[in-house]
């Protein structure tokens, strides 16, 4: 009988049948496994997997990280982790050697862009390294960090074949991408589906039954490992470009007194060939204003021009600074001046109701508020530490002008009367999480992004 994924596509076997044929080869049975990288990507998929009655390394370099989840305790705020971290027996250490135990090793480690926005592959290709120094024969190499397409075939495969290991004999090597949606109360590790790609059938088979005695959802097998890459680009590509398109909007809906909120949600009664996006001060985290680079900067040296990608790129950059001349338009009306003006800006973290600042348009709304002369008194209660502000009140007090950078359930529920003792005189909402008429009826003038 051949096995399922020689079939045709449309023809495959179904499940039972190649769990039937799989175990008279090689039973699902558990499997020791090396995550590599315990941050919000590894450290989840190393509790699940342990979850599923593999045996699980955890590898990282920050000790005071694995002492922490040693103790049975999560360094990440994360519903998932903080409910099944104490439940299981995961291993983290800082000591490579663990991966010559392991069927499995699993690299989970950033892939951010550098200040020209250019892909950063080094610790990927340090993660490489260390596996293959501590390679055992036969093991499967899963690569889940977020890679252009080429980059298992170009940078990961040389770096075992400089060590003289081949692909199919001396290891198996398997692209399947995270996707981790920090903060999501529905979609986590456990139920995401996912796709996969490799350089081999074998390998393909061995990781996607691997996955699928992992994940209770659909595992896809590509053609190939470049296919698998480039799925993850793309639907986060597809993303920026999506909220590029609505902030274009907002931009020109600002002159025309059109609010874009309004007419996305009336676009989004169309029950087909419609998807909502939302304008907003900016686009940050670890993935939508990233992994487009990687495919620029990847299609530029096959001779291709990422025209539309880039253009969605400076919209998207362009947004923190269109927020702060929102608030010096909105000043004027009120003769104020940015310069010397205290502004309360509400929320650091890139996104609702987490505590992340990798590329949080926050940061450079302040850059560009400091340029104005403004002075500015931060305050976001998922990351206290950061804020200048003790408090909100705090933040208020003194402050004519509040603008909010992120959308964190505690300033959608601002309380408006409040906002007015404290003297404030503009807002400027930068997520159009504010009920406009309900700041205005407190005389208080209101300004969103695009509204
Ligand atoms: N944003 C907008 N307008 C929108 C949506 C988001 O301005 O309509 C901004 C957010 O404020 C944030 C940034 O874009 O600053 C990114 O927001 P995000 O919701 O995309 O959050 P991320 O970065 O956590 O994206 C993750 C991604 N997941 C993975 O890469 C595995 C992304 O693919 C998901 O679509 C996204 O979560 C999600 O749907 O929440």
């Amino acid at each position: 009988m051949l096995p399922r994924f020689a079939l045709p596509y449309k023809r495959r076997l179904p499940k039972f049948l190649v769990n039937i044929f799989c175990m008279q080869s090689k039973g699902p049975e558990a499997k020791t496994v090396c995550v590599i990288g315990l941050g919000y990507v590894g450290l989840p998929l190393a509790v699940q997997c342990a979850l599923k009655g593999h045996v699980v390394y955890g590898l990282d370099s920050d000790q005071a990280k694995i002492d922490v989840i040693n103790s049975g305790k999560s360094p990440i705020d994360e519903e998932f982790l903080t409910e099944n971290l104490g439940k299981v027996k995961l291993q983290a250490t800082s000591n490579p050697a663990v991966l010559k135990e392991c069927d499995i090793s699993i690299i989970c480690v950033p892939t951010p862009v550098d200040e020209n926005f250019y892909p950063d592959l080094g610790p990927v290709k340090e993660a490489t390294k260390t596996v293959i120094a501590n390679l055992k024969k036969g093991q499967l190499v899963v690569v889940e960090s977020t890679i252009n397409p080429g980059v298992c075939e170009e940078i990961v495969e040389p770096l075992f074949k400089e060590a003289g290991l081949a692909v199919g004999q001396d290891y198996e090597l398997a692209h399947c991408p995270e996707r981790i949606n920090p903060g999501d109360p529905k979609w986590n590790v456990t139920n995401i589906p996912r796709v996969i790609g490799s350089f081999t059938s074998r390998g393909l088979e061995e990781a996607a039954l691997f996955y699928e005695s992992v994940i209770d959802a659909p595992i896809m097998r590509m053609k190939s490992i470049r296919e698998a890459e480039a799925v993850k680009i793309v639907e986060n590509s597809f993303r920026d470009v999506n909220i590029a398109f609505v902030n274009e909007l907002a931009k020109s809906f600002d002159k025309l007194g059109i609010d874009i909120v309004d007419v996305i949600r009336g676009a989004s009664t169309k029950p087909f060939a419609f998807m909502p996006h939302f304008p907003s001060r900016g686009v940050g985290g670890h993935c939508i204003p990233v992994d487009p680079y990687y495919l620029i900067e990847r299609a530029k040296t096959s001779g291709f021009d990422h025209e539309f990608l880039k253009i969605a790129r400076k919209v998207n950059n362009s947004m923190p600074e269109y927020t702060v001349e929102l608030l010096q338009d909105t000043l004027n009306k009120v003769k104020l001046p940015m310069n010397g003006t205290r502004v309360a800006l509400l929320g650091l973290s890139y996104k609702d109701n987490v505590a992340d600042l990798r590329e949080s348009p926050a940061l450079k709304i302040i850059k560009h508020l400091g340029r104005h002369g403004c002075e500015v008194i931060t305050f976001d209660p998922y990351l206290l530490e950061k804020s200048a502000a003790r408090t909100l009140d705090e933040a208020l007090s003194g402050s004519a002008a509040i603008v909010v950078a992120t959308g964190h359930k505690q300033f959608r529920t601002l309380d408006l009367d409040t906002a007015r003792k404290h003297g404030i005189k503009v807002i400027v909402d930068g997520l159009n999480c504010l009920d406009r008429a309900e700041v205005e009826k407190r005389g208080i003038l209101y300004k969103g992004i695009g509204r």
